[in-house]
């Protein structure tokens, strides 16, 4: 499971967090086993910031942290970029009022790993270029990441700009990050909610018939 990975990562001992996961994909171990090991840390640290045993400081350390890992995990996270014909295009973004990207830009990786076109519009994203995105590439499925519980309100705010531009109906809506589920695709009127990159593109897949 990880353990001595999982602890130096909560203690922040990033140089014996790097060499692990070096050490782990040298001997073969699974990249994504790797990840979400990396990914329960990154909850542990949370619920230590939640109750004040860690602070901003910390918290800033564990996304660098974790950007450094993602940089030796990637290349076999998810594979190269599939060339040649796409099987589904994807507008993507982490709403407004939200800044966290490390999850979404997993998911963009896995998604062109899987042969679809990825438009990413970044972090903090407003309704309105949502909106605009969709209106000018037309995919086949709008993704939103949301990790924080005020960005809740923002996914229903997009879902409801594209039911007033006449868009709703021509695209899925399929929502990821820590703070999603499916009663939060439910108040906000999206399509599904996944908890992992791997569900994720498999649901993409679906939608685009692969
Ligand atoms: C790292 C981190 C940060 C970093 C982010 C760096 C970055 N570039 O992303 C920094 C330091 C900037 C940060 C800031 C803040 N954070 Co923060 N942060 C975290 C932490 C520790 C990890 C988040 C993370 O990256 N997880 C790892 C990724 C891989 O997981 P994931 O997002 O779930 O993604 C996976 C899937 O969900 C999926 N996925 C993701 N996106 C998408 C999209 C689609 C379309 C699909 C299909 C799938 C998909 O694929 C990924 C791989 O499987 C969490 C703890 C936690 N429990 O999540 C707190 C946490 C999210 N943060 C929190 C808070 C409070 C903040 C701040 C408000 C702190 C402050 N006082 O300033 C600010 C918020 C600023 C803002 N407006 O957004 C709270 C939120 C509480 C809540 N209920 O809302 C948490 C939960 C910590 C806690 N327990 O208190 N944070």
């Amino acid at each position: 499971m990880g353990k001595e990975l999982f602890d130096s990562f909560v203690e922040l001992r990033e140089d014996d967090v790097i060499k692990i996961v070096q050490e782990k994909i040298e001997s073969g171990e699974d990249a994504f086993a790797i990840a979400e090991t990396c990914k329960n840390a990154l909850i542990k640290i949370g619920d230590l910031f939640s109750k004040k045993e860690y602070f901003l400081s910390e918290l800033v350390m564990s996304g660098e942290i974790f950007r450094e890992i993602m940089e030796v995990l990637e290349p076999k996270l998810v594979g190269d970029e599939k060339e040649g014909n796409k099987i589904g295009k994807i507008v993507i973004g982490t709403v407004k009022g939200d800044i966290h990207d490390l999850g979404k830009n997993i998911m963009i990786g896995t998604l062109k790993g899987n042969g679809f076109e990825v438009y990413d519009l970044g972090v903090d994203v407003p309704p309105e270029k949502f909106v605009e995105k969709v209106k000018e590439v037309e995919p086949d499925i709008l993704g939103m990441s949301c990790v924080i519980s005020i960005g809740w309100d923002s996914l229903k705010e997009t879902v409801e700009a594209l039911k007033r531009a006449d868009l709703r109906d021509k695209v899925k809506i399929i929502l990821g990050g820590g703070g999603v589920d499916e009663e939060v695709a439910t108040f906000a009127g999206a399509d599904a909610a996944v908890k992992d990159a791997i569900e994720g593109v498999e649901q993409c897949k679906r939608w685009v018939s692969v």
